[in-house]
């Protein structure tokens, strides 16, 4: 899809609060700092967009971007992160529970990781989570550039291999920096929404 117009909408506490106009959502989910924020700018050439800061207030919303006037990108709060609250921990993980459970809209779950990282407890929660709930999930193996190109195939495989996917489950390598897999993202992406190009 060609890019024409990105803009946040709202950072969203609670249900009520989301988009009404139901077009369709791609939601970037993910542990802090795997990459959600920069990604999300990259795709949408947007550098600033979504704010890339850690700071644990920010990612404890749900923040809408509008692409195009006819879907939204949906920044979803990043799990894991280590200095907050327990409580407020919970109360995001519910946030990010319904959401995924019952969001009518939401079409195509991106899911990161860190290429280098073994995944997490909680990444295969949220795998689970979206075979539940029937929603297709694209697997991106963030920040790629800091893994050599020799060893780059290797480490697609471990992350396959850890989190479980099928055969056919798709897994791209990305770099915000050296733009490595944007272009296969966006035509999975396009393939998910049923675009073909344009
Ligand atoms: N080397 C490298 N660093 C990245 C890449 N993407 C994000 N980062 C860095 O990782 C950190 C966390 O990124 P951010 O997008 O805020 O992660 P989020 O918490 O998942 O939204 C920031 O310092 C980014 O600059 C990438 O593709 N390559
Ligand atoms: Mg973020």
């Amino acid at each position: 899809m060609r890019v024409q117009s990105a803009r946040f909408v709202i950072s969203a506490a609670q249900p009520h609060q989301f988009p009404k106009d139901g077009r369709p959502e791609i939601a970037f989910a993910g542990r802090s700092n795997a990459g959600k924020s920069t990604l999300l700018n990259t795709l949408l050439k947007k550098p600033g967009l979504a704010k890339t800061s850690k700071t644990p207030g920010k990612t404890q919303l749900i923040n809408f971007f509008d692409l195009n006037g006819k879907f939204y990108f949906v920044d979803l709060p990043g799990y894991g992160y280590a200095k907050v609250a327990k409580t407020i921990k919970r109360r995001w993980q519910t946030l990010i529970t319904r959401y995924v459970a019952e969001r009518e809209p939401l079409f195509l779950t991106v899911l990161l990781v860190d290429a280098r990282h073994t995944p997490t407890k909680q990444d295969h929660e949220m795998i689970d989570l979206l075979a539940e709930a029937e929603i297709p999930a694209l697997i991106v193996a963030t920040k790629i550039d800091k893994v050599k190109s020799s060893q780059r195939q290797q480490a697609l495989a471990r992350i396959r291999k850890e989190l479980e996917l099928d055969e056919d489950a798709i897994i791209v390598g990305s770099s915000s920096i050296s733009k490595d897999g944007l272009r296969e993202l966006w035509a999975a992406i396009d393939e998910c929404l049923g675009l073909r190009n344009g």
